[in-house]
């Protein structure tokens, strides 16, 4: 993961650019997974850091060690910092790096999925949960049996199945297990056991989850993505294919899958019409941000729709110290989402 170049970006025009402003800046936050629940938005972001840890090409910089839940009582209100919500401390089978969360919320119990490495080295998911949308969440003694890799992304269905999203290539290790177990060979090789250029794309991972919300119901399946003449997006098609951020929303009975195309900034999704698609290529959703990473959700409020995305300009750059932003989101009469330039006028180079 090369750092994205910053010295050529002139942070005083970006601010006066930018459509929208850092939720929080007290805090670090990236990745914000939105809800609504009890007719209020929660946000669950991962709590960024400067744990002094190197900046290299499986993300070890990004060595987050908690979580805090933000509230809004509308996208344009004042963010709320509920405080701690969860730390790795309290959390048995998990040794650093707090990635991407999200939530759900199942009979008035709230539950949130997380990633984590282990003491091995291995990025699982685990689940936590609470009384309260703020926490603080009770983690389950272990992750979740058979999960791997990371950003979870929990999308619940109007017949109340929820069904889990995640994955994430180089760092977030979802090429180590295409054989069905994770293959440690090259461990420091981020583009180890990756599918040549002119082989289908690895795919994102869906899994139903079980009733209680705290396993799968099923092995996880691939989330295909194709053209739209029905062929798979190509390993090698990397300002389109998948590299992890996985979200789910539903739009006029349609499902859309999005995801970060990682090392070309983009965010990106294609629509199917059941949760486990397939999915046809639609489009960018969000262009590059100041920061190397792009990580977002999508979330309804009062009939609008809200992208919730990070970027690094509070920081002025730093990768790993993001801040969570929202902007209006809008889709044209055939159902397709028009694509959002973070900053008018102005094109932050991948
Ligand atoms: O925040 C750590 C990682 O960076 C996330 O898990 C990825 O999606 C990327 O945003």
């Amino acid at each position: 993961m090369p750092e994205k170049r910053v010295d050529h970006i002139n942070f005083e025009e970006l601010e006066k650019k930018a459509i929208s402003r850092p939720l929080l800046k007290h805090i670090y936050t990236a990745d914000p997974s939105a809800h609504v629940f009890n007719g209020k938005i929660y946000i669950y972001p991962s709590h960024d850091i400067d744990a002094g840890d190197a900046f290299d090409d499986l993300g070890s910089h990004f060595a987050m060690e908690d979580y805090h839940v933000i509230s809004m009582d509308s996208p344009a209100s004042e963010a709320i910092d509920n405080g701690m919500a969860l730390h790795i401390k309290d959390i048995p089978w998990a040794e650093k790096q707090l990635w991407a969360p999200d939530a759900t919320e199942k009979d008035g119990k709230y539950y949130l999925f997380f990633p984590a490495k282990g003491y091995d080295g291995i990025f699982k998911i685990g689940v936590a949960t609470s009384a309260s949308p703020t926490g603080p969440f009770k983690p389950q003694p272990q992750a979740i049996k058979d999960s791997f890799s990371i950003d979870p992304a929990v999308f619940k269905d109007d017949d109340g199945c929820c069904y889990m999203y995640f994955g994430g290539i180089w760092g977030g290790q979802l090429q180590r297990w295409r054989s069905g177990s994770f293959n440690a060979e090259d461990s420091e090789n981020p583009f180890a056991h990756l599918p040549k250029d002119d082989e289908p794309a690895l795919c994102a991972k869906v899994a139903r989850l079980t009733g209680d919300l705290l396993e799968f119901e099923e092995s996880p399946r691939d989330v295909i993505i194709t053209d739209v003449d029905g062929t798979s997006l190509l390993q090698g098609d990397r300002e389109r294919r998948f590299f992890e951020a996985s979200w789910m929303h539903k739009y006029n009975g349609k499902y859309y899958f999005s995801w970060s195309t990682g090392d070309t900034h983009f965010i990106c999704y294609a629509i199917g019409n059941h949760p486990y698609g397939p999915f046809t290529y639609a489009g960018r959703i969000l262009n590059p941000v100041v920061g190397w990473t792009s990580h977002h959700s999508i979330c309804e409020f009062k009939g609008a729709w809200y992208l919730f995305y990070h970027d690094s300009s509070l920081s002025k750059g730093i990768t790993h110290l993001r801040s969570i932003k929202v902007a209006k989101m809008e889709y044209d009469e055939h159902g397709f989402i028009k694509t959002i330039d973070p900053y008018k006028d102005l094109t932050v180079p991948g």
